[in-house]
């Protein structure tokens, strides 16, 4: 993730979301992760939410192309860090668009929905990138209103997906096994596995228990600042291990 700035102003609470910033940080360590925290960019103030800057798979990485104006100069910040950590990088070269936060990979694909910010010629070019490797992608839809696909769903374990049931409904995880959240929880939809810890954002225990009830382990973490400028914990980091 890149840091926060010393003089970032606006509704979130910058203070509470250094703190919880924080205990992010901590809680992937814990988990036997390597964290790199990266130096804000003054100029993009959703820098901060790296995980729309690339999607990083086990052989390659993929410089994205996010299709917000004020985000465009963000992949090229990323690029130099994947760099240093990948053999493989491909930086896609548009015209399409692509945020990280519309990409769910599973063991079986990539999944990607088109959103107000992934366009299907992003869609396209991801295709093009990753399938010298033999992956699959689907194009999926984000529902309408929502930022990112991932706002609604996320991978608890190779063949489980925590989602909405407004996205849960479209069919697109059929074949999966589905946890959907609890009425009036939606943010829990973005939670991430990371190791044998499912994390999720406090404030949602219903459908904590419902994760837990289904055999994982939970740990809550505070969001409540990210999510004043849509942002899950998912968005805030990008995890992988290069093979
Ligand atoms: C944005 O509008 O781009 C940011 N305020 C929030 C980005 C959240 N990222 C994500 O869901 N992957």
């Amino acid at each position: 993730m890149h840091g926060l700035r010393a003089d970032d102003v606006g509704n979130p609470d910058i203070d509470l979301m250094r703190q919880h910033h924080a205990r992010y940080v901590e809680a992937l360590l814990a988990t036997g992760a390597t964290v790199i925290v990266l130096d804000a960019l003054e100029e993009f103030p959703d820098s901060h939410f790296v995980e729309d800057s690339a999607l990083c798979l086990p052989d390659v990485a993929v410089v994205l192309r996010p299709g917000a104006p004020s985000r465009f100069g963000e992949s090229a910040a990323m690029e130099p860090t994947l760099r240093e950590l990948y053999s493989r990088v491909i930086a896609l070269s548009g015209p399409g668009h692509i945020e990280g936060g519309d990409i769910l990979t599973t063991e079986r694909a990539i999944m990607v929905g088109r959103s107000a910010r992934t366009d299907h010629a992003g869609i396209e070019e991801l295709r093009a990138a990753v399938s010298p490797w033999g992956y699959t992608v689907h194009e999926v839809i984000t529902p309408e209103g929502v930022l990112h696909f991932k706002t609604d769903c996320s991978l608890v374990d190779d063949e489980t997906i925590l989602s909405t049931p407004r996205l849960s409904a479209s069919g697109c995880f059929d074949g999966y096994r589905v946890i959907d959240v609890a009425p009036g929880e939606e943010p829990a939809a973005n939670s991430i596995r990371f190791n044998d810890t499912v994390f999720m954002p406090q404030g949602f225990p219903i459908t904590a228990d419902r994760v837990r009830d289904a055999g994982f382990e939970v740990r809550e973490l505070p969001n409540s600042e990210c999510q004043k400028i849509d942002g899950g914990l998912s968005c805030l980091s990008l995890r992988f291990t290069p093979s």
